[in-house]
C-alpha cells in the first residue's frame, strides 16, 4: 500500500494562522469578487452566471474550511472512537444553500449578491445535484452525514465518487429514457483530490501460504492478478452553526499505468490504453437499481473496491495515531448502510490475518466488535448474494475466508443444540440450494456485533423473517433504529416561507432542538396562524405551478389540492394503486358532474429501474392517463394528472412544501421505512398512507386523527397470502375498481396500443401480490375522506399544522443520537 507521506506539525506554535473572516455582506461581497478574479481569472463584468456560482461556493468553503480544519483538530487531540459510514450510495443534491446556512450565512451571502448584481436563485439552481444514490437508502446516507456533525460526532463518510451518477429521466413519447448525468463538467468546487492518500486495491490471483517460518495456520499471502489504485476525493460536511465539519471521502479508480507505452510503440493505440479504461470504468457509473442489486461482476468489483480501499485507510489512520491494531474497536465504530459494503467484513479479516498475523479468533473478536449492519429491505429479491464461482475468481482469499467464518458459525449453532438442519441451512453463509451462492446478509450479520432496522415495524419483522434463525442463535444482536431527516435541508432551506412562519410563532428554539416545534401545536387552533398556514402553503404552490409550467408545459391550479406521490417506481410502492384510483374517480366525476367535486392536482415523479418492465410500464400509463384526463372538458378544474420527470433532491425540494397530500400507500409490510413521508408532514402536508414502515410511528406522532391511514396491515396482508387471497372475487366486488381495469385493460388510455396494459392488469386478476385490489376500497374511501376534511380549509390548515408540530422526533439528529448511543458507543 502506498502509505501517506504526514508530516506531524503537532504542537508547532510558530506557524502561521490564517486571519478570521469577517462576515458582513460588503466584506463577503469584496470576497466574492476576489475569488472570481484570482481564482477564476474573470472580471464581474465577464463573469457568467457559473463563475459567480463557483466564487461564491469558494467564498463559503473558505468559511467550511476553517472549521473543517478546526474539526480535524479536536478529533485527533480527543483521541476518542470514530465513526466510519460505509455507503455505496450518497444522494447529496446541491451543497451550496446547505453549506452556506450552516455557516449561518446565507442572508449576508444573499445580501453580498444583491449588491453585485446576482440573483442568488438563478446562481443556485446552476449548482448541479451530486447524485450518487438511487433513492431513500442514499438520501439517509446524506442526511447521517449532516446530523452526525450537527451532534458533534467524529464521522468519515466513504463511498464511491461515481463520474455518472443518477440517470437523467427523460419522457419520450410518455416512455422513461435515461440518459447519463454529468455532474462534473464544470469542475467540482466541493471537493480536493487526495492523492497521497491513495491505496492499491487487488483483484482475482492465487493464494499461497505465508512464507514467513512464524506464520500461523491462518496467515496467507494473496498474490492478486490484476490491481487498481483507489485515490480519494474528500467533500466537506458542515453541521448546523458549523460547529462540526466531517469528511466525506469518496474513492475514484485509477490504473496503475495510464498507458502501456510498450503496446502503444507497437501500434496498438487502443490495447495501449485497455488497462487504464478497465480500471476507470470501475467507478464510472451508480448502478440504478433500486431495491433489486444488479447481480453483475462489476458491481461487486465496486463493492470490493470502495471497500478495500475505505479499511485500508482506517486501519492506517488507527496504526498511524494509536499503533497497535489490536485496538481498533476502541477507535473505529464501522457502519455498513446495507450489505453493499458487506465484503468488508472478509477485507477486515484478511487484513488483520495476512498483513498483521493476528490468530483467527482474535481477529474474528475484533472485526465483530468493530462492525455494525444497518439493513434496508426485506424483499427477497433485494438480498444479495454472489455465486461462489464468481466471488472466488474474484477475491479467492476472501473466500477461503468466508469458509472459515461459516465453520465456526455452524459449529456454534450446532453447538447450541437448537438448530436442526433447516435452521443450520438458514443461516449459513452459503447458500447451498441450488447454484452455490455467498449471501452478503448473512456475512454482515455475523460480523457484527449489532444489526439494526429502519423503523419499529420492519425491525420486528426482520426478527420474524429474514433474520429469524439469527435472531434465535443471538437475540440481543437486532435492534431498532427509526430512519430520520434533517430538518435544516428539509425545512429550513426547502421552505423559508414555513420556516419563518415558525419562526415568528415560537421562536428559534427548534432550529436547535427540533422537538420544540411541539410548541406550534398551541396555533393550530388559531385561525389568524391558519390563514398565515395556508398563504405560505399557496404561495409555495403557485412557485411549484410556476415551474411545472416552465418545465413540462402543465397548467395547474394552485387553489386546487395538490396530492403528490414522489418515489422510486416500484410495483410495491404502489404507484399503480393511486393510478386506478385516480382513473375511477374520473369516471365518478364524469357521471356525477353535479356533485361538490374538489379539485384535484394529482402529480408522479419517480425513476423506474432500467431493466424493470412493469416499472416502466406504469410510468406509460401515468402519462396515458393524464392526456385522457387533462384533455375532457368534462372533468377541466376538477382532476388534472401530471407525471413530473426527472425527479430528484432538487426537484423534491419544490414539491415536498406545496404538497397538501403525501402519498405513502405502499403495501404493508413491505417498505422498510420511507423517509419522504416524514419530510411532507414536517412540511405541512397530510399523509395518506397504510400502516407501513414508519408511517406507523408517523401515526403514533401526529395522532391517527391527523392522518388517512387506510388498508390492510402487515399480519392482514400475510393472511389473505396464507390464506389463498384471490383477487378476482375482489375486483367483481367493486363495480368501481372493476370498471376502471376494463377501461384500463381495453385500451381506453392507449387507443395507438390496446393491448399495451392488458398484462399489467391481468396480473392484478390472477395474483395481485402487491394486493392493490385488496386496499381498493379502503383506499378510494379514505380519499373521499379527504375530499370531506379539505371542504373545511381551517379544519384541514388545523391538521397540517399538528403534523408540522409533531414530527419533531424525525429529525435525523434523533437517529444519530441513538447510533452514537446504543451501537457507537460514542455520546
Ligand atoms: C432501501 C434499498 C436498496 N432499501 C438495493 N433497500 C439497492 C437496495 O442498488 N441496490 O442494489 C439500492 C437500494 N433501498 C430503502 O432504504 C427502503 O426501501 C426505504 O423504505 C428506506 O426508507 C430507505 C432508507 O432506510
Ligand atoms: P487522515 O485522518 O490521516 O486521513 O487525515 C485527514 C486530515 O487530518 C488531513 O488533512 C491532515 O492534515 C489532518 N491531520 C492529520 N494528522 C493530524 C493531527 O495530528 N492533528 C491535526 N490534524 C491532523
Amino acid at each position: 500500500p502506498r502509505g501517506p507521506e504526514v508530516m506531524n506539525l503537532k504542537g508547532n506554535a510558530t506557524l502561521p494562522k490564517p486571519a478570521p473572516r469577517q462576515v458582513d455582506p460588503q466584506a463577503l461581497a469584496h470576497e466574492i469578487v476576489e475569488r472570481l478574479t484570482y481564482r477564476l481569472g474573470k472580471n464581474a463584468e465577464a463573469a457568467k452566471p457559473h463563475d459567480w456560482l463557483h466564487a461564491v461556493i469558494l467564498s463559503i468553503r473558505d468559511r467550511v474550511i476553517d472549521a473543517w480544519i478546526a474539526s480535524t483538530q479536536k478529533t485527533y487531540e480527543e483521541q476518542g472512537r470514530r465513526v466510519y459510514y460505509l455507503s455505496l450510495e450518497f444522494l447529496i443534491g446541491r451543497l451550496m444553500r446547505d453549506a452556506a446556512s450552516n455557516m449561518e450565512m446565507l442572508d449576508d451571502v444573499q445580501a453580498a449578491l444583491s449588491s453585485l448584481g446576482v440573483d442568488i436563485d438563478i446562481i443556485a439552481a446552476l449548482e448541479p445535484d451530486a447524485a450518487l444514490g438511487n433513492g431513500g437508502l442514499g438520501r439517509l446516507a446524506a442526511c447521517f452525514m449532516e446530523s452526525m456533525a450537527t451532534v458533534d460526532v467524529p464521522a468519515y463518510g466513504y463511498g464511491i465518487r461515481y463520474v455518472n451518477g443518477m440517470f437523467r429521466q427523460e419522457i419520450s413519447d410518455g416512455w422513461q429514457v435515461e440518459l447519463p448525468e454529468t455532474w462534473l463538467t464544470h469542475g467540482n468546487p466541493w471537493e480536493f483530490e487526495r492523492r497521497e492518500a491513495s491505496y492499491e486495491i487487488g483483484f482475482g490471483g492465487r493464494v499461497d501460504p505465508a512464507d514467513d517460518d512464524e506464520a500461523g495456520p491462518h496467515q496467507m499471502h494473496w498474490r492478486p492478478s490484476e490491481r487498481v489504485i483507489a485515490t480519494p476525493y474528500d467533500t466537506p460536511i458542515a453541521g448546523w452553526r458549523g460547529k462540526r465539519v466531517n469528511t466525506l471521502r469518496l474513492w475514484e479508480a485509477q490504473p496503475i499505468d495510464p498507458i502501456l507505452l510498450d503496446r502503444f510503440n507497437a501500434g496498438d493505440h487502443l490495447g495501449a490504453l485497455a488497462e487504464s479504461n478497465r480500471a476507470e470504468s470501475l467507478t464510472r457509473v451508480l448502478y440504478p437499481a433500486d431495491s433489486s442489486p444488479a447481480g453483475q461482476e462489476l458491481r461487486l468489483r465496486q463493492e470490493y473496491f470502495f471497500s478495500s480501499a475505505s479499511l485500508q485507510d482506517i486501519v492506517r489512520r488507527h496504526q498511524q495515531y494509536f499503533g497497535d491494531v489490536r485496538t481498533l474497536a476502541d477507535k473505529a465504530a464501522i457502519q455498513l448502510n446495507d450489505t453493499h459494503p458487506a465484503v468488508a467484513v472478509a477485507e477486515l479479516m484478511r487484513i488483520l490475518l495476512d498483513d498483521h498475523g493476528i490468530d483467527f479468533d482474535e481477529a474474528w473478536d475484533i472485526t465483530r466488535q468493530t462492525f455494525s449492519y444497518t439493513n434496508h429491505t426485506l424483499l427477497p429479491e433485494a438480498l444479495e448474494s454472489w455465486p461462489v464461482p464468481l466471488f472466488e475468481r474474484l477475491l479467492p482469499r476472501h473466500m477461503q475466508i468466508v469458509y472459515a467464518v461459516n465453520s465456526r458459525l455452524l459449529g456454534e449453532a450446532r453447538r447450541s443444540g437448537h438448530f436442526d438442519d433447516r435452521a443450520i441451512g438458514a443461516i449459513s453463509l452459503i447458500d447451498e440450494g441450488g447454484e452455490r451462492r455467498v449471501r452478503m446478509g448473512n456475512l454482515a450479520f455475523a460480523g457484527s456485533h449489532s444489526v439494526n432496522g429502519v423503523s419499529a415495524l420492519h425491525t420486528e419483522l426482520m426478527k420474524e423473517t429474514v433474520f429469524a434463525d439469527f435472531h434465535r442463535l443471538y437475540p440481543a444482536r437486532i435492534n431498532n433504529k427509526t430512519n430520520g431527516v434533517t430538518f435544516r435541508r428539509w425545512l429550513m432551506q426547502c421552505n423559508p416561507g414555513l420556516f419563518g412562519l415558525v419562526r415568528e410563532a415560537i421562536g428559534d428554539r427548534f432550529m436547535d432542538d427540533p422537538e420544540a416545534l411541539r410548541d406550534l401545536d398551541r396555533f393550530a387552533d388559531d385561525s389568524a396562524f391558519q390563514e398565515k398556514f395556508l398563504a405560505v402553503k399557496r404561495a409555495n404552490k403557485v412557485a411549484l405551478a410556476e415551474l411545472l409550467r416552465s418545465r413540462v408545459n402543465a397548467r395547474i391550479n394552485p387553489d386546487a389540492l395538490f396530492d403528490i406521490q414522489i418515489k422510486r417506481i416500484h410495483e410495491y410502492k404502489r404507484q399503480l394503486l393511486n393510478i386506478i384510483e385516480a382513473v375511477a374517480l374520473y369516471d365518478q366525476i364524469r357521471s356525477h358532474p353535479e356533485k361538490d367535486w374538489v379539485p384535484r392536482v394529482k402529480l408522479f415523479g419517480g425513476k423506474a429501474a432500467p431493466s424493470y418492465h412493469n416499472a416502466k410500464l406504469i410510468i406509460k400509463l401515468a402519462g396515458d392517463v393524464a392526456r385522457a384526463i387533462n384533455h375532457d372538458p368534462a372533468v377541466q378544474g376538477l382532476l388534472k394528472v401530471q407525471f413530473v420527470p426527472n425527479y430528484n433532491v432538487s426537484m423534491a425540494e419544490m414539491m415536498i412544501p406545496a404538497a397538501d397530500l403525501s402519498e405513502q400507500i405502499s403495501t404493508a409490510g413491505m417498505e422498510a421505512s420511507g423517509t419522504g413521508n416524514m419530510k411532507f408532514a414536517v412540511n405541512g402536508a397530510l399523509t395518506i398512507g397504510t400502516l407501513d414502515g414508519a408511517n406507523v410511528e408517523m401515526r403514533d406522532h401526529v395522532g391517527e386523527d391527523n392522518i388517512f391511514i387506510f388498508g390492510l396491515t402487515a399480519q392482514e396482508v400475510n393472511e389473505r397470502r396464507a390464506s389463498g387471497y384471490n383477487p378476482r372475487e375482489v375486483i367483481e366486488q367493486s363495480r368501481e375498481l372493476g370498471q376502471a381495469l376494463q377501461a384500463i385493460a381495453s385500451g381506453v388510455f392507449s387507443p395507438d396500443d390496446p393491448g399495451r396494459y392488458r398484462d399489467l392488469v391481468q396480473g392484478l386478476y390472477d395474483h395481485d401480490w402487491f394486493m392493490v385490489a385488496a386496499d381498493f376500497e379502503s383506499y378510494s374511501s379514505a380519499q373521499r375522506n379527504v375530499d370531506a376534511v379539505w371542504r373545511d380549509q381551517a379544519q384541514w390548515a388545523k391538521l397540517a399544522i399538528h403534523n408540522v408540530a409533531r414530527m419533531g422526533w424525525f429529525s435525523s439528529d434523533r437517529t444519530i443520537r441513538e447510533y452514537a448511543t446504543d451501537i457507537w458507543k460514542v455520546m
